[in-house]
């Protein structure tokens, strides 16, 4: 019996993969090399930092930490400013339908995300107050797939992770779910998200 229902941010309420390409594209194409959006597949869920680290591999580049942190911090200031014309109708479909069934038969709600600009992005998209408790980048230091935001929401919620289930689409999320204890639906391709318990290709398939 599902108490509580956490969810990813990017690819299961809005899709913000598509911001993140393009302020990681314009930085690879400053540094002089193309950054394609099979690239980008490699940091869906994936911290900033993370993020980054992976993107110099690609180009073959090697930085001091300090061009390092300067890169991240222009990065998000791009990324920042295009998430800001972020409207309501983005958010994805069936997503906003779903919560707000959820809340009416009493389930407990959590956000659990690796983005430090989540709860930017839920004022934007004027569904923060559909959320009990919202579990970002910048509360937990352990990335997925650790289990750490999972737990950190599931008590944030007064809930046992056991008792709640976690909607994600990356491959590291859902094994951060399952390494919880929590039940897992994935969002994407079954190929993909192998661990899930139930895999969907939206949230529409659940409302209504
Ligand atoms: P920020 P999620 C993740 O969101 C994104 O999928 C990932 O591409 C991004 O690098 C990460 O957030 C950090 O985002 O730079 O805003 O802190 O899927 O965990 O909701
Ligand atoms: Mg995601």
């Amino acid at each position: 019996h599902m108490k509580g229902a956490i969810f990813d941010l990017d690819g299961v309420i809005v899709d913000t993969a598509k911001y993140h390409y393009l302020a990681w594209k314009a930085l690879a194409n400053r540094l002089g090399f193309e950054f394609t959006e099979a690239h980008n597949e490699r940091l869906k869920g994936v911290s900033r930092v993370e993020s980054l680290r992976i993107l110099l591999e690609i180009g073959g580049i090697e930085v001091d930490e300090q061009t390092f942190n300067e890169m991240a911090e222009s990065k998000n200031k791009e990324y920042v400013a295009s998430i800001a014309k972020l409207q309501p109708e983005e958010i994805l479909p069936g997503a906003k339908a779903y919560l707000q069934q959820l809340r009416s038969q009493g389930v407990k709600i959590a956000l659990g995300s690796a983005s430090k600009n989540a709860e930017f992005i839920l004022s934007k998209l004027e569904i923060a107050d559909l959320f009990d408790a919202v579990i970002d980048g910048n509360k937990v230091s352990k990335a997925k797939p650790d289990p750490e935001v999972f737990v950190s929401a599931s008590v944030a919620l007064g809930l046992d992770p056991k008792d709640c289930v976690v909607f994600e689409d990356a491959e590291a999320g859902v094994q951060a779910g399952k390494a919880a204890g929590s039940k897992v639906v994935g969002i994407g391709s079954p190929e993909i998200l192998r661990e899930a318990d139930l895999v969907i290709a939206g949230l529409a398939e659940l409302a209504g």
